[in-house]
């Protein structure tokens, strides 16, 4: 396995994305910080972790939106891979937050930001970005969010946790590759987040209303029954959950 380890920088994915752009790389070569400086979520949101005590990386994975129909697969199977991860690390209480974020006990344990960018060549290289809070027992600031060492009480090896998801990653693409995609999307529908259960939303007008999950379409758009009985599909930014 190919790991880069950084003591400080400020986006795992940016330093990446800065390397392809200089230098030929590996593919599912790893870039590690102990402590992101300028950490970055999903539309301008921030990755906040304390310094040393959490995975902050970056993976790139070369050329799998080749081969699949949909961005949302490769979404679908990096949180397919870290929930096994934390599986394998006893975490039985998870669930997937619609589009990638994984929560255990109800609350934010990792969060997934994927960077795709076509190379002049043709190829398309994706940054998968992956925070996930290991033993970090601290989080005020953050009270919707968790750690592994929260939920266990004891600290882990943080590059054991690393290595499991590089390793579960890894072979996910070769199934997906091989168009074992189905059983993916069944784990990550499983295990969504509030499915069945009426939760107030808010849409893209700020106009909240009532709805039930009923499941994520496979080019990943969230299927909601309304209060009339009808079912809407949203994108991304077409919705909130209100949780
Ligand atoms: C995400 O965005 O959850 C994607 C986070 C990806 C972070 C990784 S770290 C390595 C790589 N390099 C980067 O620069 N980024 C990636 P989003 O769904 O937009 O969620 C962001 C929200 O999560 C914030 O607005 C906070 O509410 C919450 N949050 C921030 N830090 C958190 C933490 N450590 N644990 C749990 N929740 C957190």
């Amino acid at each position: 396995m190919n790991i880069i380890k950084l003591d400080a920088t400020p986006s795992t994915n940016d330093f990446l994305k800065a390397l392809l752009t200089n230098q030929f790389v590996e593919n599912f070569t790893v870039v590690t910080a102990e402590n992101q400086t300028s950490g970055r979520g999903q539309m301008g949101a921030k990755w906040e972790v304390e310094s040393g005590k959490n995975l902050t990386f970056s993976v790139l994975v070369k050329d799998v939106l080749v081969e699949i129909t949909s961005i949302f697969h490769l979404n679908v199977l990096v949180a397919v891979s870290i929930t096994e991860a934390l599986q394998r690390f006893t975490i039985s209480n998870l669930a997937i937050k619609w589009p990638n974020d994984i929560l255990a006990e109800n609350k934010k344990i990792a969060g997934v930001l994927i960077e795709n960018s076509l190379k002049s060549n043709g190829e398309i290289f994706s940054v998968v970005g992956i925070g996930l809070n290991v033993n970090q027992k601290n989080f005020d600031d953050l009270p919707k969010a968790t750690s592994l060492s929260c939920i266990l009480n004891h600290d882990l090896d943080k590059e054991a946790v690393l290595v499991s998801i590089i390793q579960n990653l890894k072979r996910n693409v070769a199934l997906l590759q091989i168009g074992d995609y189905d059983k993916f999307w069944e784990a990550y529908n499983q295990k969504l987040f509030k499915k069945g259960i009426p939760m107030p939303f808010e849409d893209k007008n700020g106009v909240r209303f009532m709805g039930i999950i009923q499941g994520v379409t496979a080019n990943g758009k969230l299927e909601v029954l309304l209060d009339n009985d009808s079912l809407k599909t949203f994108d991304i930014k077409e919705v909130q959950m209100l949780y």
